[in-house]
């Protein structure tokens, strides 16, 4: 590797990477880190966000559910253990599972079930459904669309407890977990036989494996892995009425009948809870690479991509795309703990990865991409990552924009498709409405700090964040319609891979046709006629 970085250094324009060394967080570490910050902003007596009831004060609770009383209580303690209930009327006390990570939604549950067993669970859903007791599945409440959170006062249903490995099959890769396994432990389970999770993003040490699933999440390497529609073989899911439909024993082919368990593959548990989850892991890779490269324009973004796949073909296993806004972000949140590996900013950036099985093939094969790459003037800067501590440093500079852009007081948060083409020209319209209206700036007076664009290059998902010094309604109207039709007459989609949640809920037309919104309505009202299942959400 150091051979491979002295002949880019001699082109004088990939340099080594600089590191602090003292801060070189694991990627475990990274994401509790996620997780601490946010405690500690908890600790300090900063205001929680308002009730979503209170700021979006058109919509109201539906009279059709019953308010939760005493008998329904003595029901869940007759089959629940003590420590499986959360009750109480004190809101500090459910602030965990009232609020999104964004900070943006509360709601105002009292109650949190966490049953330990499937059959309790389908146990409180049956119940649930008789009393028309509205339930909000919950995983690690990593969503960003207000999904994972109550709106008024639904139970929480939390899949935490369910939390067990049931078995893993060298041989054909497949995993059947519960549901509630952290994403990171199902990772490294994984890792310690020979295999991967075909899923990595972020929120990895808080999301669930069954949380992924619900919301369909897509992360840094579908383009290599595709999606979970792909890689999920199996679910067992408890239906509303408490029953346990179970595709588990799933194999890699089985053509009878419909597809069943795609159904709730991304369906944000509005027909069914997860419980279980059979998955086709990949080989963990033997060799792995890291650059982190300058371009000088959002069309250089894509020629690289472009050469990417050409070049390095069956290598490639994630192009992630930033722009200078992003990083200049995310260097006001954590350059304090890890130094930017550039001396200079840029326009855009791109992070690629490469994973493979021969160190010296996969060195070879990127040496020789970066060469050409930088002997053309496609890529005016970079470096590569000389270990395993600096190729999570460079992650962590793509991961950390979605902790960045939220931490400063609030963040709109879009997560669209567009053709590729038409990727970057969302962030550039946004960035000129918000100066036209005279609401972004770096003074304390203006509203927005910056709207800041990253994402997913090879899967065409643009991450637009739009990061404010507080919440208010008048920036969301400034954005809202705005953003969804704008990617409606580029044919895109309104959600590439966040969901619709509470926030799109209502903008689902910009992306669907009405015979499509009309079925999946259908199939609601016919698999949760009480229409129990995360309610004022989705469709
Ligand atoms: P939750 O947030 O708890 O729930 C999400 C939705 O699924 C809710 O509608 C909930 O009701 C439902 N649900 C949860 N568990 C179940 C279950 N067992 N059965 C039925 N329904 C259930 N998303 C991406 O797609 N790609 C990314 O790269 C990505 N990166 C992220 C990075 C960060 C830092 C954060 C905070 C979030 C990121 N997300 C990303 C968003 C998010 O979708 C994922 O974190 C994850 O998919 C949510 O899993 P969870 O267990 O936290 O689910
Ligand atoms: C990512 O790709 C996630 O980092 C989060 O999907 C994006 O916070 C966001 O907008
Ligand atoms: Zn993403």
């Amino acid at each position: 590797m150091l051979r491979q970085s002295a002949r880019i250094a001699s082109a004088g324009i990939v340099r080594q990477a600089a590191f602090s060394s003292s801060r070189t967080a694991s990627r475990a570490v990274f994401t509790r880190f996620i997780h601490a910050s946010r405690t500690l902003s908890m600790a300090t007596p900063k205001p929680g966000p308002k009730l979503t009831a209170e700021t979006y004060s058109d919509i109201q609770r539906s009279a059709q559910f019953k308010t939760l009383n005493s008998d329904d209580l003595e029901y869940f303690q007759s089959i629940l253990a003590k420590n499986e209930i959360i009750h109480s009327r004190d809101p500090s006390d459910l602030e965990g599972y009232n609020e999104d990570w964004m900070r943006k939604y509360r709601g105002q549950s009292q109650l949190v079930l966490r049953p330990k067993s499937v059959e309790h669970l389908a146990l409180i859903m049956n119940y649930c459904n008789e009393q028309k007791l509205a339930v909000v599945p919950q995983g690690g409440n990593t969503d960003l669309v207000g999904a994972s959170v109550p709106v008024f006062d639904e139970i929480v249903l939390s899949l935490a407890n369910l939390n067990k490995i049931r078995s893993f099959d060298p041989v054909s890769g497949i995993l059947k977990c519960d549901a509630g396994v952290i994403l990171e432990t199902a990772d490294t389970y994984l890792r310690e036989n020979g295999h991967i999770f075909p899923l990595d993003l972020g929120a990895k040490g808080s999301c669930h494996v069954g949380g992924v699933c619900a919301t369909n999440a897509g992360g840094l390497r579908l383009l290599r892995y595709g999606s979970l529609h792909g890689s999920v073989l199996g679910l067992e899911v408890v239906m509303p009425n408490g029953e346990i439909v179970s595709s588990m024993d799933a194999l890699r082919k089985d053509n009878t009948g419909y597809d069943l368990k795609q159904l709730f593959i991304g369906a944000e548990g509005t027909l069914g809870v997860i419980t279980g989850v059979s998955i086709l892991t990949q080989p963990l890779p033997k060799a792995q690479n890291v650059a982190f490269l300058a371009v000088k324009d959002y069309q250089a973004v894509q020629d690289v991509f472009v050469k990417a796949k050409g070049e390095l073909a069956e290598i490639l296993s994630a192009f992630e795309f930033m722009d200078k806004r992003s990083i200049q972000l995310t260097k006001r949140h954590i350059e304090k703990d890890t130094a930017f590996p550039l001396e200079e900013e840029y326009p855009f950036y791109v992070l690629i990865e490469t994973s493979g099985s021969s160190k010296t093939h996969d060195d070879e094969k990127l040496e020789t991409f970066l060469e050409s790459a930088m002997e053309s003037e496609l890529v005016i800067d970079g470096t590569i990552a000389q270990d395993k501590t600096e190729l999570q440093n460079l992650w962590k500079w793509r991961e950390m924009i979605p902790e960045s852009s939220q931490c400063q007081g609030g963040v709109y948060k879009y997560d669209v498709s567009l053709p590729l083409k038409d990727l970057y020209s969302l962030v550039t319209a946004v960035n000129e409405r918000l100066a036209a209206k005279d609401l972004v700036g770096a003074e304390s007076e203006k509203p927005v700090i910056a709207a800041v664009g990253y994402g997913h290059v090879g899967d065409g998902n643009l991450h637009l964040n739009v990061a404010t010094r507080k919440y208010s309604k008048e920036i969301e109207e400034v954005l809202e319609p705005f953003v969804y039709e704008f990617v409606s007459q580029k044919k895109g989609s309104i959600s590439a891979e966040h969901g619709l949640g509470f926030q799109k809920k209502k903008y689902i037309g910009y992306t669907r046709s009405d015979a499509e919104i009309n079925m999946m309505k259908d199939l609601k009202k016919h698999y949760d006629p009480n229409g129990i299942m995360n309610p004022y959400k989705f469709i």
